[in-house]
């Protein structure tokens, strides 16, 4: 497995529908679990030291309100992990935010912007650590970004046609 998803509640799940969708398009193997830093603790180290031993490469948590679970992760994992956070507490998003980014010194979170377009970064971070090591990767993500110069060109043609 190169990628575990682990979201904090299931109610997260369709802010990660393009992670997947990404992960999908490069071909990654990835897993998702539902665990709670809060709710289910315990659970969320058990999956962490499991996924560990199995040979993960990158975990990526979302989570939203006082998001404690990216921190968690990272507390007990040597990994990289990305944290997503999500827009759906009270204060839109910052609670989740600061709650992930903020972490002390030493263990760190590379955390995303918050909601769908954080979580599909996500997903490309991930698959850029990845790369490191896989030339096959790389080249993917060069065909990516090549692709997304081209609809930017092709869009302002559109726009410039139209005024
Ligand atoms: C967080 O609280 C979860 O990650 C979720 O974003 C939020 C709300 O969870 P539910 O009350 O919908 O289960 O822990």
């Amino acid at each position: 497995m190169d990628v575990v998803i682990l979201i904090g509640s299931a109610s997260d799940l369709d802010v990660v529908g393009e992670m997947m969708d990404t992960l999908k398009k490069f071909e990654v193997e990835y897993t998702l679990e539902v665990t709670s830093a809060h709710r289910s603790p315990e659970r969320t180290i058990e999956l962490v030291r499991r996924y560990e031993t199995e040979g993960v490469e990158v975990f990526i948590a979302v989570a939203g309100k006082a998001a404690h679970l990216a921190g968690v992760v990272a507390a007990h994992t040597a990994r990289p992990v990305i944290g997503v956070p999500v827009e759906n507490g009270a204060l839109g998003g910052l609670d989740a935010l600061l709650s992930t980014v903020q972490m002390p010194k030493g263990i760190p979170v590379a955390t995303m912007g918050t909601g769908k377009a954080g979580a599909a970064n996500a997903a490309l971070l991930a698959i850029q650590i990845l790369s490191l090591k896989s030339p096959a990767l790389r080249h993917k993500l060069v065909a990516y970004k090549a692709e997304m110069a081209a609809k930017v060109e092709a869009d302002s043609k559109k726009v410039r046609q139209s005024l």
